[in-house]
This record gives C-alpha cells, sequence and structure tokens, in this order.
C-alpha cells in the first residue's frame, strides 16, 4: 500500500483526536532552545560535477525562505542559525574537495554542542528529496532528541511521506502564520488547534490539523541575512543566465515582493500553495531590504522570486522608480517569468531606468484553445501586442516560456507555438518539456499519468542544468540514432492532430529549440547594436558551461563577426574551437548534417527546411 493510500485510510476526522495527537507529540519536545535551519543540497549530489561548479554553471540560491522562518523565530523571542549545506556542497565542488564530506562537516559543526536544538529543514523540489533523504538521517542521527519540523513547496504536496521517513512535524503551505499559531499553542497562549500542521500519531497513523493558505508578508529580514554568506554566493554558482550575462564576479541576492498569483495555470501550484489573490510587501519595506543588501554586502544585481511581480500596476511603477532612485549602480532581472498581458509601456519605461537588465514571459503555448484550457491569464493578441512594444526596448533581454507535451497536447497545438515563438521574435524562447508537478489542477486531474510514471518523470525531468540551458542539459549527448523517431527538419512529418511519444516530444523540442533560438535569432539580423551585444553576453553566458558545444561557438563566431569588436585572431581562435568540437564528436556532426549549422563560421546563415516556412507565419489567429 503507497504512502498516499495510507494516508486517505487512516486520517483522523474526529478533531478531538487530532488535539490529542497534537498534544501528545509536542509534549515529547522542548520548542524554547536555539532553532537550526538547514538548507539541503538542491541537486542530487551524484550529479555534481566540477568542471559545471569551477564555471558556476549551478543554481546558488541564498535560501530565502530560512530568512523568513529566521525571523518569525525571532520574533518569537528564539535565537537561530542558518546552515546552509547547498552552499557547502557548491564551494566544495569548485574547490576540487568531496561534496559529501563537505556537507557532513558542515552538519557535524552546527552540532557541535551537546544542546537539541530545534531543526527545520525545507523541501522545495521533488528532485532534491534524496539530498533531503540523506541530510535527514544524518542530523536524526547526530541529534536522536531534537524535534525536526519540515516545509515547503515538496513537503506541502506530500507531507505524509517526510513523516514516515522521521520527520516529525510537517508544516504546510507558507510558514509565517503556522510557526505563529503552533507557538501560541506550545506556549498556552490559546488552545486554537494549529494551522497547517502534519503528524503521525502514536499509532503511527497520519493527522492533519486545518489547511490555511497565506501569511503576512510584511517581515523584515535585514538582520537575519548575516547569518549567510550573502557577499559569496554570486562565487559559487549563479542565479540564472541572467546573473551570469552580468559576470560571474557581481554579488547578487534575490528578493520577493508580492506573493501568490492572481492567475491559476492549472499546471502550476502557486494557487493550491499560496492560496488566492496576491499579497503585496509595502515599497518602503522592499527599497530598505534592497538598499540594506546594497549598502553592507555590496550587492549590485538582484532577482525576483516573484510569481507575479507586475500585479498592481501603479505599485509596480513606484516600486521601479524607488529603485532607480535608490539603488544607482544595482541591475536587476525577473528570471521567474511576468505575465504579458499585464506589461504596459510605462512599466517597461519603468523597467528601463530601473536597469533590468532582462525578464523572461510566460505565455506557455501558441494555441488557443490550450491557453484557455490551462487558464493562461494572456491571451495571443496580447502576448503579441507585448512582443512589438519590446521591440523598443533592446537593452532588456526578453525571453518567452513556452511548455511543450501538456497532458493530450497534440503536435500540431505544438506547431502553433512554434509559430509563435517566431512571430514574438523576442531575444529568446524557452522550450521546457511540460512536468506533471503535484499539488496543481493537472496532476489532481489526470493523477500521476499511470502507475508513479509521472513520479518519475517529475524526477527525472527536473535536472538543474536542463532549466538553464533549455536548448540542452545533456539530454540527447549519449543518445543514439533512433529507429522511428524522426529527428531534424524530418519532425515536421509527424505533425497532426496526435499526441507525440516522449522520444518523438524530444526531438521535436531540439528542432524548435535549434531553429527558432540558433537560425531565426533576432541577433542574427538585427540592426539595434544592443540586441546583438545581448544576444552575444547571453550565448556567452549559456556556453561558459558548455564549453564543448560547437553550436554555440558557432554562432558566437557569426555574430562577434556581426558586430566587428574582436580581433582577427580572436575570432579566428573562436572559429577554430568550433571547428575542433564538430570533428571530435559524433553526435554534433550528426546534428549538423541535419541544420548546416557549421555554415555559420563560413559567415554564412544556413536556410531553412522549406518544408518549416508555412510553420514561420504565424497563422492560430486567423483560424
Ligand atoms: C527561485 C526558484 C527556483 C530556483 C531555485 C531555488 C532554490 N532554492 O534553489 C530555480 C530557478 C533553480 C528553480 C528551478 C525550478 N523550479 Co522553481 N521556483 C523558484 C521560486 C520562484 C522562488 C522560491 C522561493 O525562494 N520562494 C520564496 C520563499 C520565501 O518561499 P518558500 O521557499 O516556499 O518558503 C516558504 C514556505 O515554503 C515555508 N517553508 C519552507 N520550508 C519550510 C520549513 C519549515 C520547517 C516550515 C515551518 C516552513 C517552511 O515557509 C517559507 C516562508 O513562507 C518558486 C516560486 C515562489 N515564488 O516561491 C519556484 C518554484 C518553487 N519552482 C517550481 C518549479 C516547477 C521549478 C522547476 C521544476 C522548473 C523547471 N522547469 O525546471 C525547477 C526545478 C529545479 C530543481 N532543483 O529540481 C515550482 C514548484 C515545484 C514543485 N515542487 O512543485 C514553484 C513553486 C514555481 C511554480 N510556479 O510552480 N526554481
Ligand atoms: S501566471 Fe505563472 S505563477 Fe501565475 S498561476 Fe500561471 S504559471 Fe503560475
Amino acid at each position: 500500500m503507497s504512502a498516499e493510500q495510507t494516508a486517505i485510510d487512516l486520517r483522523i476526522p474526529d478533531p478531538a483526536g487530532v488535539r490529542e495527537a497534537v498534544d501528545a507529540k509536542i509534549s515529547g519536545f522542548d520548542f524554547e532552545g536555539e532553532v537550526v535551519l538547514i538548507q539541503v543540497p538542491q541537486f542530487p549530489l551524484d550529479m555534481l560535477e566540477s568542471s559545471t561548479a569551477r564555471g558556476r554553471g549551478y543554481f546558488a540560491y541564498p535560501p530565502q525562505n530560512l530568512l523568513y522562518l529566521s525571523a518569525i523565530f525571532r520574533e518569537l523571542g528564539l535565537t537561530t542559525r542558518i546552515v546552509d549545506l547547498n552552499y557547502a556542497v557548491l564551494r566544495a565542488a569548485l574547490d576540487g574537495d568531496d561534496p559529501e564530506q563537505a556537507w557532513q562537516a558542515l552538519a557535524d559543526e552546527a552540532f557541535a554542542d551537546d544542546s537539541s536544538p530545534l531543526i527545520c529543514m525545507s523541501l522545495m523540489f521533488d528532485s532534491t528529496s534524496s539530498s533531503f533523504d540523506k541530510v535527514l538521517n544524518y542530523v536524526r542521527k547526530l541529534r536522536p532528541q531534537s524535534c525536526i519540523m519540515a516545509g515547503g513547496v515538496a513537503a506541502t504536496a506530500e507531507p505524509e511521506k517526510l513523516l514516515y521517513d522521521g520527520v516529525d512535524f510537517v508544516f504546510s503551505h507558507e510558514g509565517e502564520s503556522a510557526l505563529d499559531r503552533f507557538y501560541a499553542y506550545v506556549r498556552g497562549q490559546s488552545d486554537q488547534l494549529p494551522i497547517n500542521l502534519s503528524l503521525l500519531d502514536a499509532g503511527g497513523n497520519f493527522v492533519q490539523t486545518n489547511q490555511e493558505q497565506g501569511s503576512p508578508v510584511e517581515f523584515d529580514i535585514r538582520s537575519e541575512y548575516k547569518k549567510i554568506p550573502i557577499k559569496r554566493y554570486h562565487e559559487v554558482g549563479c542565479l540564472s543566465n541572467f546573473s551570469r550575462m552580468i559576470g560571474t564576479d557581481v554579488p547578487y541576492a534575490t528578493i520577493i515582493s508580492r506573493r501568490g498569483c492572481r492567475a491559476r495555470c492549472s499546471f502550476c501550484g502557486v494557487r493550491n500553495f499560496n492560496g488566492k489573490g496576491v499579497r503585496v510587501r509595502s515599497t518602503g519595506d522592499v527599497i530598505a531590504e534592497m538598499r540594506h543588501l546594497y549598502d553592507n554586502y555590496d550587492i549590485r544585481h538582484f532577482d525576483w522570486l516573484d510569481d507575479d511581480l507586475l500585479y498592481d500596476r501603479d505599485g509596480i511603477v513606484e516600486l521601479f522608480h524607488a529603485m532607480a532612485e535608490n539603488l544607482p549602480e544595482a541591475t536587476w532581472a525577473a528570471n521567474n517569468g511576468v505575465i504579458a498581458a499585464a506589461v504596459t509601456p510605462e512599466i517597461l519605461e519603468a523597467m528601463q531606468a530601473s536597469r533590468c537588465i532582462g525578464f523572461k514571459i510566460g505565455l506557455e503555448s501558441g494555441n488557443p484553445n490550450v491557453l484557455k484550457d490551462v487558464h493562461k491569464p494572456t491571451n495571443l493578441k496580447k502576448f503579441f501586442e507585448f512582443s512589438d512594444l519590446a521591440r523598443d526596448y533592446p537593452t532588456m533581454y526578453m525571453a518567452v516560456n513556452f511548455i511543450m507535451g501538456f497532458p493530450g497536447e497534440q503536435v500540431s497545438q505544438m506547431m502553433d507555438s512554434f509559430s509563435a515563438a517566431v512571430r514574438g521574435n523576442l531575444d529568446w524562447n524557452n522550450f521546457y518539456l511540460y512536468q506533471h508537478l503535484k499539488n496543481t489542477e493537472l496532476f489532481i486531474a489526470h493523477g500521476s499519468m499511470g502507475g508513479g510514471d509521472a513520479e518519475d518523470k517529475a524526477r527525472t525531468n527536473s535536472q538543474p542544468m536542463s532549466s538553464l540551458n533549455p536548448v540542452r542539459g545533456g539530454m540527447f549527448r549519449n543518445d543514439d540514432e533512433k529507429t522511428n523517431v524522426l529527428s531534424g527538419y524530418d519532425v515536421i512529418e509527424y505533425a497532426g492532430d496526435h499526441t507525440p511519444t516522449r522520444e518523438q516530444l524530444k526531438e521535436i523540442w531540439f528542432t524548435f529549440n535549434f531553429v527558432a533560438n540558433f537560425l531565426n535569432t533576432p541577433a542574427i539580423d538585427t540592426d539595434q547594436e544592443e540586441r546583438l551585444r545581448n544576444g552575444i553576453q547571453w550565448l556567452e553566458a549559456l556556453s561558459r558551461s558548455y564549453p564543448d558545444d560547437p553550436s554555440m561557438t558557432a554562432l558566437l563566431y557569426y555574430l562577434h563577426a556581426r558586430l566587428g569588436e574582436l580581433s582577427k585572431e580572436e575570432l579566428a581562435g573562436l572559429q577554430k574551437r568550433s571547428r575542433d568540437a564538430f570533428r571530435a564528436s559524433d553526435y554534433w556532426q550528426r546534428r549538423d548534417a541535419e541544420f548546416s549549422i557549421s555554415a555559420l563560421l563560413e559567415n554564412t546563415v544556413p536556410d531553412i527546411d522549406s518544408r518549416w516556412h508555412d510553420y514561420m507565419k504565424f497563422t492560430a489567429l486567423d483560424r
């Protein structure tokens, strides 16, 4: 019997039983001592490659979740420590040390004294479950008496599993209100049961208290930053290709100004996790936090963690103006994507004035029916209005996100996404393969899509590098040519009203990326110098993580030749590097035979197969 089934069968409906279980469980622990907050490694550790780490190709996000939790514990009168094992692992990989030993050494150090602190761990992604389990087991051995609490997006989707794995309490949804209510109950200040709490009763049965989404957002986390090496995250990785674009030596931080999203897209967990509506922090508080980071830690680049950054038009314009005024040397980006329909000329002006270097737009599909089915808060007309407007702002690098392979999505509908990418003509197109995430409308409607298969897919598809480099991620490198799977331009023969196999989908995905981002990228023929320059910076940032990829070097060679700022020798060096890499790889020779990408090394843009010409025009709006 699976953990999920167990949970459904044994859930205790009687509130009195719940209270009894909560009381019994909390009576076993002391909640008034120190709190140790642990960020687990954000990668499966066996995937870490030191060459990628040296290129700072891994994501190195400061643990924003733990900063907020630390602030709430501080307000409750408790002292906290933040132990970032993810940072330790990345630092070790970079220095050529053993990442496993590095995080264990840091954990040992964190528990060097005799106390049994309260331990909080966060689980954001399914794909980091293996790291989470390792750390949990290790810490449990170090501190068998301690209470271990967990929370986060992935923990919210699967509390039972974590409890059976040895966590004492799982908190679902945002942690601030839940912890506040928990302490009020534990301290006898309220007899209202804590919310969002899951635990096992004495008999090992799953028990859950009432679930409530939302939390106040006005927390001052400035004093918490001294508990993490905030000045040094840029030394061990990056936030996104945007942060790499401005240079890997620029100290960066993340910030959140709004929680929740006005939309409720069926593939996304935000509505179920954060609840309805959007909660906005005051401009003054956000700027005070940014200014604190700017003044005290030399932070010069920010990225927003917001899911709906442009919510409250006047408020966001005010915030961008305040940034322009108060953070004179800082740049920013929005890697998490904004809603196309929310972008106005006034917002774009304010973004540019506050030194935005780029942002992503979530369109997800170029097919009107798919957009409607997934409840996307943008239609194609609005997206094209935005993309037309975007041409007047060439200093900001703009990328659009598409998802391919929604349950039941037909190849003909995916072709509309390709056409919309070409018509939109933004700087970059991210084509993501659909991931079936728990706690989303689609997951609830389609279940696990067949015997736990989706779960496996969710894990295998969320490899960190595939989201940094949407074109590759090593996914195809070891693939032999597969019989019955069309590749290159031939995937067009598969276009039609049917769903593709997973293998075929990967090849369609590759061709979309290659044509839209390499052969048809605006940098190839733009007459806007800033756009060409940004295109080069973007590709250079990407190619540092993929030095063996000759297609990137070939395009870089072509774009540099256009810009005309490299010396003859430098250009020749780039050309040679690409040619050598093509020669060294059967895989890339095959791709070159399909797309003639090496023609760029002769300063020629290869022709796009004539069978694709109809799809280079956008027709979905006319149908
Ligand atoms: C930054 C970010 C990333 C970063 C990585 C962040 C990191 N730490 O390493 C990058 C860009 C790498 C990334 C990648 C991906 N991401 Co992402 N990401 C985010 C984002 C935008 C912000 C996360 C954040 O810091 N939030 C702010 C903090 C304050 O919130 P929080 O972490 O949820 O913490 C609160 C609660 O969870 C709770 N809590 C957390 N821990 C604990 C512990 C205890 C004890 C308690 C009491 C409470 C508690 O309290 C905290 C304060 O309220 C979120 C969306 C969002 N706005 O949250 C998506 C999000 C987490 N990502 C998501 C997805 C889908 C992905 C990708 C799969 C996307 C892709 N196509 O590849 C990949 C997967 C990467 C992987 N490792 O497997 C999904 C959720 C995934 C899921 N588990 O279902 C989210 C929710 C976005 C969405 N719209 O659906 N992501
Ligand atoms: S707009 Fe983005 S964050 Fe909002 S619900 Fe849709 S996918 Fe999620």
